[in-house]
């Protein structure tokens, strides 16, 4: 797989806003938010999407829900909040290391664009 931002900031070497961080993931907030908590769940297993993942990754992905419900529920937004995965540059995937998008803080309207 490709080295990429989140692999950057994986391995310390570019910055970035840590919400939380454990052994199978990182989450840290995006850089241009598309509501008022906009965070990434991002494991370190370099995974391209969840197109790629396979059985051997179910509670890795598992985990990363579980994660992206706490830090909603952390920030306040354990009612209403959206998680979303893009998979492939078609669907909006614009950097190739599976991430969870959590976002909150606003009216989320259904479908998304
Ligand atoms: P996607 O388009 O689904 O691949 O989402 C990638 C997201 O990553 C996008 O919302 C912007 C964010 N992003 C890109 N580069 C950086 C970076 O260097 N730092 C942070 N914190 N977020 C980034």
């Amino acid at each position: 797989m490709a080295d990429t931002v989140f692999g950057k900031i994986l391995r310390g070497e570019l910055p970035a806003t840590f919400l939380h961080q454990d052994d199978r993931c990182i989450v840290i907030r995006d850089i241009a938010p598309r509501a008022p908590l906009h965070a990434l769940v991002i494991p370190r297993k370099p995974l391209v999407s969840v197109a790629g993942a396979t059985a051997e990754d179910a509670a890795l992905l598992g985990h990363l829900m579980l994660v992206a419900a706490k830090v909603a529920a952390d920030h306040g937004h354990g009612a209403a909040f959206r998680v979303v995965t893009n998979a492939g540059e078609g669907a909006g995937q614009s950097v190739p290391h599976l991430h969870l998008h959590v976002l909150a803080g606003r009216p989320l309207t259904w479908p998304p664009g």
